[in-house]
């Protein structure tokens, strides 16, 4: 999966993550329509939808194979590898019949990645090694631990949900990125893409509220995906 996503970014010059958190389906769609083109991948939180439908995930598939993305489901699995089980594969959402990648908070350890290793058959996963919220929780010491199973589990561990860059091998996908805000009320903590790029090392930014907030984003999708392919090149050298 790696080596998937380092030609798609060539491909369409963009190391950009669109987080759709849309509420109604219509919306996410339609945004994964007008801004496929400018992504390498979209990012979903698909128990957000409140019109989810069984076709739902059928038409985001088409929409990748139209605009050529990847799907992210960002599920955040955290359970022990029996129950996560069943959260992947089982429910209203059966995410690994769909999804490209998923991702976990490595917390209980070896049998969920296991598990979601046990349950995949293309996807990659991302383990969550740092956080960009005010007071987390996650230590230099957990960081390092999580650092140390992604290494037991590459290549189906392809990279990292986190701050900064840990280890070249893996990809590194950053949330925490707005060009036009410093945080929120709720302790999301922004940089901009030159910081988590350049100064923090990071191969993919994660936007959403930056994009689609924005009064224009079409326009604003833009400008973040040739700002940040650009840190991504100058990062290549
Ligand atoms: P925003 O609108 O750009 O703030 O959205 C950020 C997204 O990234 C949102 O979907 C979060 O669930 C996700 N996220 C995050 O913001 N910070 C983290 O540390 C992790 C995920 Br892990």
């Amino acid at each position: 999966v790696k080596e998937k996503i380092t030609r798609l970014i060539q491909h369409k010059e963009s190391n950009l993550v669109l987080s759709a958190d849309f509420t109604r389906e219509e919306e996410l769609l339609q945004a994964a329509d007008q801004m496929g083109s400018s992504i390498a991948i979209l990012k979903t939180h698909i128990d957000i939808l409140e019109n989810f439908n069984p076709e739902t995930t059928l038409k985001l598939q088409a929409l990748a194979k139209k605009h050529n993305f990847l799907l992210f489901e960002d599920r955040k699995f955290a359970d022990i590898g029996s129950t996560v089980e069943k959260q992947y594969t089982g429910g209203i959402y059966k995410i690994s019949s769909w999804a490209d990648m998923i991702n976990a908070h490595p917390l209980p350890g070896e049998g969920l990645i296991q598990s979601l290793k046990n349950q995949s058959t293309r996807q990659g996963c991302l383990l969550i090694a740092e956080m960009s919220s005010q007071s987390n929780l996650i230590s230099a010491d957990y960081t390092l631990k999580t650092l140390a199973l992604a290494r037991k589990f590459a290549p189906f561990v392809t990279g990292f949900i986190c701050q900064k860059r840990l280890d070249p091998q893996f990809l590194h996908l950053t949330p925490g990125v707005s060009l036009s805000s410093k945080g929120d009320a709720l302790g999301q903590k922004y940089r901009t893409p030159e910081e988590a790029i350049i100064r923090d090392g990071c191969d993919m930014i994660i936007v959403g509220r930056g994009i689609i907030s924005h009064s224009n984003p079409l326009v604003e999708i833009e400008r973040y995906r040739k700002e940040s392919f650009h840190f991504f090149l100058a990062n290549s050298v």
